[in-house]
């Protein structure tokens, strides 16, 4: 049976590593794009034949030509340049920017129906630039980051209290980045709130670790940054969309109006089916925890600003 195809743009470690786990899921047959000349295609094959030993029924294939694009229903865009040691996402700004408007220019013109997942760094800014780029609108253009930094507070507060990671639920909001708003009241373990498990100062503790989750691996590893829970976290979104799940995700998705922000990519729950975003959850939000979102988004504006979209 002929699976849903998906393109990853961008095969380094994270793209790579997201086309291992669609084909593990048996999700989707994938296209792996980069400009680097036999990068795509070899990672293609020792994934197709990573999928003969085990009995993954998928096809992936390699190219460093964007007309392959064509037929994709969904575009994983995770082509840049990631993070050194010191250095902050937003460091990344023009040199992505420029790979993310290319590419998107070429998914307009290959795979003009797609869905379009953004994961290059700075998320929020590239989400918005793909956004313009394309010009598919609200729903069928949005980011990667929130189910990633979730699941980095998920690990360090089960670490911390000693629980399954299965029972306990985070919720991060606001921007991929230092002004990530990570919100207490959302976090529990089997209902239990979290500020009933241990005090303040540790939970805050841990908070500042998810803001600082992304640059405690760049640290770790010296070079590049953090592909396998990322990978991960792509792949939850897409089998939402494929699946036509309606899973209720963080996302990062264009307000409207919601949480008194308009017109700027940002950090939010949302519905994800098979036609994109198809819902923004509104939270009620305490005004600490608002004005947080508010000033994250502020900074997010400044930043396409900057790249001048309009
Ligand atoms: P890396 O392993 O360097 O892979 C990037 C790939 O993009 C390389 O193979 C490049 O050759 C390729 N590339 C560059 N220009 C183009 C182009 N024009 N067309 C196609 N391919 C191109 O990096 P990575 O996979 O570790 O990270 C990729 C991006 O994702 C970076 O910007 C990271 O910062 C970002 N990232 C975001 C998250 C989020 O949670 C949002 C997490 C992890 C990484």
């Amino acid at each position: 049976m002929s699976k849903p195809k998906v393109a990853v743009v961008g095969a380094g470690q994270v793209g790579g590593s997201t086309a291992q786990s669609l084909i593990q899921k048996e999700l989707a047959d994938v296209v792996l794009i980069d400009v680097v000349p036999g990068l795509p295609q070899g990672k293609a094959l020792d994934l197709s034949q990573a999928a003969a030993v085990e009995g993954w029924d998928c096809k992936v294939t390699g190219s460093n030509d964007y007309k392959d694009l064509a037929g994709a229903a969904i575009v994983v865009v995770t082509a840049g340049i990631a993070r050194k040691p010191g250095m902050s996402r937003d460091d990344l700004l023009n040199t992505n920017a420029k790979i993310v408007g290319e590419a998107c220019e070429s998914i307009v013109k290959h795979a003009p129906g797609a869905i379009v997942v953004v994961v290059t760094n700075p998320l929020d800014v590239m989400t918005a630039l793909a956004h313009k780029v394309t010009g598919f609108g609200d729903q069928r253009v949005f980011g990667m980051a929130g189910v990633l930094d979730q699941g980095r507070m998920r690990c360090f507060l089960a670490e911390a209290l000693g629980v399954s990671v299965k029972d306990v639920v985070t919720l991060v909001l606001g921007s991929h980045g230092d002004s990530m708003v990570p919100v207490a009241s959302g976090c529990n373990v089997a209902g239990v709130s979290v500020l009933d498990l241990m005090p303040r100062d540790r939970y805050e503790k841990i908070a500042q670790r998810t803001r600082d989750g992304g640059a405690e691996i760049v640290q770790l590893l010296k070079q590049g940054s953090a592909f396998y829970a990322p990978a991960a976290s792509i792949v939850q979104m897409v089998a939402s969309v494929l699946r036509d799940e309606g899973r209720v995700l963080p996302c990062c998705v264009r307000l409207n109006g919601q949480y008194g922000l308009r017109d700027v990519f940002i950090g939010v729950p949302a519905k994800l089916g098979a036609r994109g975003v198809e819902q923004i959850i509104e939270l009620h939000l305490s005004n600490d925890d608002l004005a947080a979102l508010q000033k994250s988004a502020a900074h997010v504006k400044e930043q396409v600003s900057k790249l001048a979209l309009s």
